[in-house]
């Protein structure tokens, strides 16, 4: 009998990181400027004065960052490669950068070398400045997904012999909603936002939505198309999402917010990907026409973007609490209030070091089993993890001694044992994140969420005792499945 939060024999552990977190290296070897370059510099105090100029310097410790995975006993590593590197323009005229692609091909050898497989995101959230001057980038769904399937091509026929996971997009929400809704990220656009001095909240993020969803679909239908038969390789995308929970489990409008909630989450992007529908129901219902038609050439190209996977980003759980008023113009979540509290006065799961995250395995499991049903696909978890409470405040010696952390990543492994044992969902793997403290964006250096710890003077690196634990961990779990 498999132990219920035993692990399938071929699970595999990952640890994960993005491009502008990580690199530093801006301006070296002919990279270009991404939206991130301009935001942290334009606006600092949008960032806490931080920028991602020198980051981890990841670019120059690139032996010593594979030396810690090798370390840590990792079978994958996911990263994300900087558009802007590889075409510092970005545009499908522009030409390319061979130094940066040569970096990149530096740290693909170096991870086979070590017996550790690449899972490569085109798109953690840094685009090339130049095409958002150029056509307003993703505000311009027809120019934007253009460009974005070139730049894709240029990485599976630079990349694609040796990379055979491929993660398309990171998170369009965030991109979407923090970068022009509420303007928290870049490039920072928003009607409601006091520091904001560009953008339209009622209308932006669902123009921007339908060009991560276009996008996304063609560099998939390039891949399936020109690529795939010879490569043989896979490719998905990783959706963020919290779970929800009527925040009056006895009311059922706040059942109803819980779903809708998550359907303005997950649905905006899963439906369109993963069923080939329109957006939900819910979300036509909100905002009409704000919400871009999907043409009958346009679901031509989703319908040849069957992907592999389902990525799933996941730290947090929440309640939901219908609203009596109609939604606002620039409402974005489906017309409800988020608490982490319910109506009774339980609170979600225990604090982190960052007040929107709570530790939930129980919702995390649900959220598993959830999303496996609706959409059908293995998940890999493409990110999970959190900073210890009071870790920004540690120092390097009280840091590296995480139990918070190693608890609250056992607790994760054993819900995705139950999803898998009892609700018969399929997860194919696991992706820590991060593989060290890095740019937190707009909360700068502040929250860790890395099992290593870098000093941001020296930039030494310090692996903290979770990064030295996971491995043993997973492998135990394997090793209960019969
Ligand atoms: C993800 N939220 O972003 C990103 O993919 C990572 O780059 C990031 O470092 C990591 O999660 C930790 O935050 C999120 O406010 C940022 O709910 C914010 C939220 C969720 C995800």
């Amino acid at each position: 009998m498999a132990g219920t939060t035993s692990l399938p024999r071929d699970f595999e552990l990952g640890f994960a990181t993005a491009s502008y977190q990580i690199e530093g290296a801006v301006a070296e070897d002919g990279r270009g400027k991404s939206i991130w370059d301009t935001f942290c510099h334009l606006q600092p105090t949008r960032t806490k004065g931080a920028s991602g100029d020198v980051a981890c310097d990841h670019y120059h410790r690139l032996e010593e960052d594979l030396g810690l995975l090798k370390t840590y006993g990792a079978q994958t590593y996911r990263f994300s490669v900087s558009w802007s590197r590889v075409i510092p323009l970005g545009g499908r005229d522009d030409p390319l950068n061979e130094a940066g692609i040569a970096f990149y091909n530096r740290l693909i050898d170096g991870l086979i070398a070590r017996g550790i497989t690449p899972w490569l995101t085109l798109y953690h959230w840094d685009l090339p400045q130049e095409l958002h001057d150029r056509y307003g980038g993703w505000l311009d769904i027809e120019e934007s997904q253009k460009d974005f399937e070139r730049y894709a091509r240029v990485c599976y026929e630079r990349f694609g012999d040796r990379v055979k996971n491929w993660v398309s997009l990171n998170e369009p929400w965030i991109v979407s909603i923090f970068g022009y809704a509420t303007g928290g990220n870049a490039p920072g656009r928003s009607s409601i936002n006091p520091q904001s001095t560009e953008g339209n909240t009622s209308t932006e993020p669902w123009i921007v939505g339908k060009a991560l969803i276009m996008s996304h679909a063609r560099a998939v239908a390039a891949y399936n198309q020109d690529f795939r038969g010879s490569q043989k390789g896979r490719i998905g995308i990783s959706l963020n999402g919290d779970y929800y929970e009527p925040w009056d489990s006895s009311d059922p409008r706040d059942s109803e917010a819980a779903v809708r909630r998550m359907e303005f989450h997950i649905g905006w992007f899963a439906n369109p990907i993963f069923l080939k529908q329109d957006y939900p129901k819910c979300m036509r219902e909100q905002l009409g026409s704000r919400l871009p038609d999907f043409t009958a050439s346009d679901m031509a190209i989703l319908q040849k973007a069957e992907c592999d996977f389902y990525g799933m980003n996941y730290y947090t759980s929440q309640f939901a609490r219908h609203r009596d008023q109609p939604a606002s113009e620039t409402d974005c979540i489906g017309n409800i209030d988020e608490l982490q509290e319910n109506k009774k006065g339980a609170a979600v799961g225990e604090k982190s070091g960052l007040h929107w995250l709570r530790s939930c395995p129980v919702m995390f499991r649900k959220h598993l089993t959830r999303i496996y049903r609706l959409y059908g696909k293995p998940i890999y978890i493409t990110e999970n993890g959190c900073p210890c409470p009071g870790e920004d405040k540690m120092t390097r010696e009280e840091s590296v001694n995480d139990e918070y952390r190693i608890r609250y990543l056992k607790d994760h492994l054993e819900a995705v044992g139950k999803s898998v044992n009892e609700d018969g969902a399929v997860i194919k793997g696991y992706f820590a994140w991060s593989l060290m403290d890095n740019l937190e964006w707009s909360d700068g250096y502040g929250p860790r969420f890395g099992v290593t710890y870098t000093d941001y003077e020296s930039l030494e690196r310090t692996p903290k005792k979770s990064a030295l634990v996971l491995r043993k961990l997973v492998e135990t779990m394997k090793a209960a499945s019969s």
